[in-house]
């Protein structure tokens, strides 16, 4: 996995190639889309540490019951299963409490959970708070637009029964302020309100999950502290009200000793609307009027699927699914903020179109895994996946340039404009693995994972057009539309066990691969965003409740670029971390060290110092964001 770096809190996941919404995120059952034109709420930034038990990532092929919607693998985040009081027993609590430290960019925060049962009931709290500024580059640079703040509270009601059980969570999420460096505007305040019921019941051959959730998200944007205003706006607002809400069923069945059925069916609706309030004494740039971006949008999403697990004989076990999503779109007439500026002819058009979609899609998945000995796993498989696309794909409408620097969640500063008659993407992936282990002397583990993504009418752009400010830096007008595409690549992971002897404990050296090319058929192109050669090796020792060791993290130099967006070319690098902690009772202490040789480096997917280029007045060279610079944390936890 990859990490296309966004604000402070909102790392968004990359998978062979394919991020943002083509990799799909479960947080606790449900998934929500974005309410932010730059995609600066993605889910995964409403997830505290405190909150999440478990991540899995399913890189590559994923069962139709986890996928549906998306092109590249799954990220499941799910938060503490509920815990009860044992039989018998009168009363049952725990809790935790969290603090740490980085140095870098003065971060602090800290979380407390507490949990209180029955035998039958209970009751939970997580809240976290943390705040940062901005941090310092490995050239002593202050990086600004890289501070953040964020607060969330959930609470969470059980009820078991022998054999079932019901869990109703209300969660609150306060950003009051983020800052991106890589786009024009930052979050001034997101607001998010979050209910979630869900009932489990486990029966003699399989069991019954049902869920239903809400979501409502108030984001707004402006020029943040650190932004340069030259030479307008100074201000400029822009609010963003989503509403997400739906339901999923999931049936296991056992079928005979040999077979598992799974079988079921969600249902999304996503309401948008998105409006930025006249500006005083801008006209006609930016009023009289509010420009509307999305008018009371929606993305309705019903999902049906089939799935089937057979266990042949102790060697083969195969997985069978198919799933059918159909998705609706729709959005209301729009305004600019006046007449003039292309506004009224942009919205004319716009408004004269039939912008109704209808979009039915068919998934399947077929895989086989092999296990001949206990030696060797080998697996292989084919899957084609759909994702239907966004609204603001669809619907942002303004080809003026002011307004199209708005929308765009790639942190390249380039502007972007929507295409209604956008059809869905579709990805045909082939892919196998090969996992080798030893068990002699010592254990050691190897594992290789090659595959290959051919995408119909994948959603890249088209330029409109080019302009070059001042003389250094030249952007563009882009129109997102339907490209036959490719990727193809390997993954590697190795682990091995260095020493395991009683009083020096266990010594773990492990490293992970990845290499990965895209491009577009038509022009041979590379893709926006794919990650370079990347590794990272790691040392971990691990004896009498000391945890340590180090990671090396190498990423070669970035030479595949996407010409349309002028994504710049980022050097190679390589980063040192250690780490450290202790347990002890009821206590642990870490400390860490990042970047400890304070390298100067370019994240390949960091995007560009969009900060730095308006501070210049718009004339200087546009570079890419350089990262974080040496860093010492420490943390603290105890559980009580
Ligand atoms: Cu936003």
């Amino acid at each position: 996995m990859s990490l296309r770096e966004s604000g402070a809190l909102d790392g968004v996941p990359f998978l062979h190639g394919l991020g943002d919404e083509r990799t799909k995120v479960v947080v606790n059952g449900s998934t929500v889309e974005s309410s932010c034109p730059n995609h600066m709420n993605s889910p995964m930034s409403f997830v505290a540490p405190a909150q999440a038990a478990a991540v899995t990532v399913q890189a590559g092929i994923t069962p139709v019951s986890q996928g549906g919607d998306s092109l590249g693998g799954t990220i499941v985040v799910e938060g503490a299963a509920p815990i009860f009081a044992a039989a018998g027993e009168r009363a049952y609590e725990q809790g935790t409490a969290t603090g740490y430290y980085r140095s870098n960019g003065e971060e602090y925060g800290g979380s407390v959970t507490d949990w209180a049962a029955t035998e039958h009931f209970a009751i939970g709290y997580t809240g976290a708070w943390r705040t940062n500024g901005d941090y310092t580059d490995g050239a002593g640079n202050k990086v600004t637009s890289t501070y953040a703040q964020s607060t969330e509270h959930v609470v969470t009601l059980a009820a078991q029964s022998k054999d079932s059980l019901i869990t109703v969570e209300g969660e609150l999420d306060h950003t009051p302020y983020e800052g991106f460096v890589n786009a024009q505007m930052d979050m001034t305040r997101n607001y998010a309100e979050r209910v979630r019921a869900r009932y489990r019941k486990s029966m003699e051959q399989g069991s019954i999950d049902v869920q239903g959730f809400w979501q409502g998200t108030w984001h707004s944007m402006n020029v943040g502290r650190d932004k340069s205003t030259f030479p307008m706006p100074m201000i400029m607002p822009m609010n963003t009200h989503g509403r997400n809400s739906g339901y999923s069923a999931k049936l296991e069945f056992a079928l005979g000793s040999r077979h598992t059925l799974y079988a079921g069916n969600e249902l999304n609706y996503f309401r948008l609307d998105d409006t930025w309030p006249p500006v005083a004494g801008t006209a006609p740039y930016m009023g009289p009027n509010t420009f509307v971006n999305i008018n009371g949008g929606t993305r309705t999403r019903l999902g049906t699927y089939a799935e089937l697990t057979s266990h042949w004989n102790a060697a083969w076990t195969t997985l069978l699914g198919v799933r059918n999503d159909t998705v609706w779109t729709n959005a209301g007439p729009v305004q600019g903020y006046s007449a003039t500026m292309m506004y009224s002819m942009d919205a004319a058009a716009f408004n004269a179109l039939n912008r109704a979609h209808t979009d039915p899609m068919i998934d399947v998945t077929a895989q086989a895994k092999w296990v001949p000995n206990a030696a060797s796993t080998f697996e292989f498989g084919y899957a084609r996946k759909n994702r239907a696309p966004s609204l603001y794909e669809r619907y942002a409408w303004s080809t003026n340039w002011m307004a199209s620097g708005m929308i765009g969640w790639f942190g390249d500063g380039n502007y972007y404009v929507g295409n209604v008659g956008l059809k869905p993407e579709a990805a045909n992936t082939v892919t196998g693995s090969a996992r080798l282990m030893g068990r002699g002397l010592r254990i050691w583990e190897v594992k290789v994972s090659p595959y290959l993504i051919a995408i119909e009418s994948y959603i890249d752009v088209d330029t409109l057009a080019t302009s070059t400010f001042g003389s250094m830096s030249t952007f563009a007008l882009l129109q997102f539309a339907n490209h036959t595409a490719r990727i193809y690549g390997g993954d590697l992971t190795a682990r091995s066990e260095l020493w395991n002897a009683g009083r020096a404990g266990t010594g773990t050296l492990s490293a992970v691969g990845a290499w990965l090319h895209g491009e577009r058929n038509d022009s041979s192109t590379p893709l926006y965003h794919m990650m370079p050669l990347n590794a990272r090796v790691s040392f971990n020792e691990e004896a009498r409740g000391f945890t340590g060791g180090f990671t090396l993290e190498a990423v070669d130099r970035k030479r595949n670029f996407d010409p349309r967006r002028f994504e710049p070319v980022t050097p190679g690098y390589a980063l040192v971390n250690v780490h450290a902690s202790y347990r002890k009772g009821y206590f642990e202490a870490s400390a860490e060290g990042e970047n400890l040789t304070n390298r100067l480096y370019e994240p390949p997917l960091g995007g560009v110092n969009m900060d730095n280029f308006m501070a210049g007045m718009w004339m200087g060279q546009v570079e890419p964001v350089t990262g974080r610079g040496r860093t010492i944390g420490f943390s603290l936890a105890a559980r009580f």
